[in-house]
C-alpha cells in the first residue's frame, strides 16, 4: 500500500553512536542491537476509524525519532507498519454510521497519511493494510493447525465454519515463548487487560480462557475472504505478526508501540512469531506511555480526542505540535493541555529567530558542534528528547547565531524544519 512523502533529512557531520533503548520484557534500558548495521522496525499502525489523534501522533514521534537517531548512527532502517483496515471496532463504527467499512478505512488512511506528512514522520518502508495479506495470514494459521497449536472453536451459526483458536498452553511446552515473557504482567493483570482489549476470555469451547482468536469465519453481515482454511478474516495478533516476519529479518530489532498493546497484543504476536519461525520475535519491545484529554486517555471509543487534521486546520503550526510531543519522554503517561500548543509554537518562534541569524556560508562544515553533539547524546540516551529540546532551548538563549550544522542537526534528529 502506499505510504506518504518522505521528509527532508539533512546528512549531519560525523556519527552518532546506536541508541540505547527500554525494553519491555527486560524491564530495562539497553543499546539497540544491530546486525551488520541493518535494523528492522515494526510499530503497529493506526485501527482507521477516527484518526489521528495526539496519542498516536506521540507513539509515532517516539519511533521516529529512533528511526531518525539510528539513521544518524549509519544504521540502514527496513521499517514497517500495518494498517488494521478490517477488525469489530472499525466494523461497528462503519455499521453505526451507514458507510461502507471500505470507505471509512480508506478515508481515515488518507487522513492519516496527511497527518505523518504534516509532522514529517519518515515513511514505513512497506505499508500494508491487513486486507492485502489475508491469504498469507490464513497460511500461516494452517501451519499453526499442522503443528497442532491452533484448534478450531464452533460457531453458533451453522452457515460458518468454525473460528481457530491459539493453544497458550501448548505453545508455552512446545516452543521457547511462555505467558508473561514479554510483558511481565502477572495473571490477574493479563486477564484483566485480555478482557478489557480485544479478547473473550468467556467464550465457550476455548481451551484456556487467554487463547486469542487467529481465525474468524465468515458470518453473513461481515467481510471475509477465501482462503485454505475456508473464508474468513484474519485475528488482530497474528496480523502483525505476519507482516512483520514478511518484510524484517528475524527476530526484529524493535517491535513497537503504545503501551495498550503490550498484552495481549505483543504478547501473542510474539507467541505466533516463535511458533511460527522458532526463533525469538524480536530483540527488543519497546512501548510508549499513553496521551490522555480531559482527565481520560485519549480514545477513539471514549471521544475525547484533539486529532492533528483538525488542529493543522485550524491554522496550528504543526511543527509546534511535533514540539509539544516530544517536549515530554515516550514512556511517560501524560495528559495534553490545550495551552502545551502555545508554548511550543513559543519556543518554535524563538528557536526560528535564531536559526534567521544563522551566518550560513557556503563552506560546509565537517566537524559536529556541539549542539550536535548533545542532542546526540540526548536522543541515544533511550530518546531523551526533553532534554534534547532544552539543550537547543540553551544554545538558542545563549545568543549566539548559530551554524548552518545546528540548524541541520535540529532537522535531521527532531524533524523540525527551523529554515521555513
Ligand atoms: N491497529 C492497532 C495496532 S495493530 C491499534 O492499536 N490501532 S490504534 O489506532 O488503536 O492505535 C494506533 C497506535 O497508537 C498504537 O501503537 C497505540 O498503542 C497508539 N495509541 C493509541 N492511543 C494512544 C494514546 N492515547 N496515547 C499514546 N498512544 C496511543
Ligand atoms: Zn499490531
Amino acid at each position: 500500500m502506499r505510504s506518504w512523502a518522505e521528509p527532508y533529512v539533512p546528512r549531519l557531520p560525523g556519527l552518532g553512536d546506536l541508541p540505547s533503548l527500554h525494553d519491555t520484557s527486560t524491564g530495562t534500558v539497553h543499546t539497540t542491537e544491530v546486525e551488520g548495521s541493518r535494523a528492522g522496525l515494526y510499530v503497529c499502525g493506526i485501527t482507521p476509524y477516527d484518526a489521528t489523534h495526539l496519542g498516536h501522533a506521540s507513539t509515532y514521534l517516539a519511533f521516529d525519532t529512533l528511526l531518525r537517531a539510528w539513521r544518524d548512527a549509519g544504521v540502514e532502517v527496513v521499517y514497517a507498519q500495518n494498517t488494521t483496515d478490517v477488525d469489530d471496532p472499525l466494523l461497528e463504527r462503519a455499521a453505526a454510521t451507514g458507510v461502507d467499512w471500505r470507505t471509512l478505512a480508506d478515508g481515515q488512511t488518507d487522513l492519516f497519511r496527511s497527518d505523518m506528512e504534516h509532522l514529517a514522520v519518515v515513511p514505513p518502508t512497506h505499508y500494508v493494510a491487513v486486507t492485502e495479506v489475508v491469504t498469507d495470514v490464513a497460511d500461516a494459521v494452517a501451519r499453526l493447525l499442522d503443528r497442532g497449536l491452533a484448534y478450531p472453536v464452533p460457531t453458533d451459526d451453522s452457515s460458518a465454519g468454525d473460528d481457530l483458536y491459539f493453544d497458550v498452553r501448548r505453545a508455552e511446552r512446545d516452543t521457547d515463548w511462555h505467558l508473561g515473557l514479554e510483558s511481565r504482567y502477572d495473571a490477574e493483570t493479563m486477564a484483566r487487560f485480555f478482557a478489557e482489549r480485544g479478547g473473550d476470555p468467556g467464550r465457550p469451547g476455548k481451551r484456556d480462557s487467554l487463547d486469542p482468536l487467529l481465525w474468524r469465519a465468515a458470518r453473513d453481515d461481515e467481510p471475509s475472504w477465501p482462503s485454505v482454511l475456508g473464508a474468513g478474516r484474519p485475528g488482530w495478533h497474528i496480523e502483525c505478526t505476519v507482516i512483520a516476519q514478511q518484510h524484517l529479518d528475524v527476530p526484529i530489532t524493535v517491535n513497537g508501540g503504545g503501551s495498550d498493546l503490550v498484552f495481549p497484543h505483543h504478547e501473542m504476536s510474539t507467541a505466533h512469531g516463535t511458533a511460527l519461525t522458532g526463533r525469538p520475535y524480536a530483540a527488543h519491545h519497546t512501548h510508549t506511555g499513553m496521551i490522555a484529554y480531559q482527565g481520560e486517555k485519549m480514545s477513539k471509543s471514549l471521544g475525547n480526542l484533539v486529532k492533528v487534521s483538525e488542529l493543522v486546520a485550524a491554522g496550528r503550526d504543526p511543527r509546534a505540535v511535533r514540539l509539544a510531543l516530544l517536549s515530554h519522554h515516550y514512556r511517560s503517561d501524560r495528559e495534553w493541555f490545550d495551552a502545551d500548543l502555545g508554548d511550543a509554537e513559543a519556543r518554535l518562534d524563538r528557536w526560528r529567530a535564531w536559526a534567521a541569524t544563522s551566518h550560513g556560508g557556503a563552506v560546509p562544515v565537517e566537524t559536529p558542534t556541539p549542539l550536535l553533539l548533545a542532542l546526540r547524546a540526548a536522543l541515544g540516551a533511550d530518546l531523551d528528547t526533553p532534554s534534547a529540546l532544552l539543550a537547543v532551548d540553551a544554545v538558542v538563549a545563549g545568543g549566539a547565531s548559530p551554524s548552518e550544522v545546528d540548524v541541520d542537526a535540529v532537522q535531521a534528529l527532531l524533524g523540525i524544519d527551523l529554515r521555513a
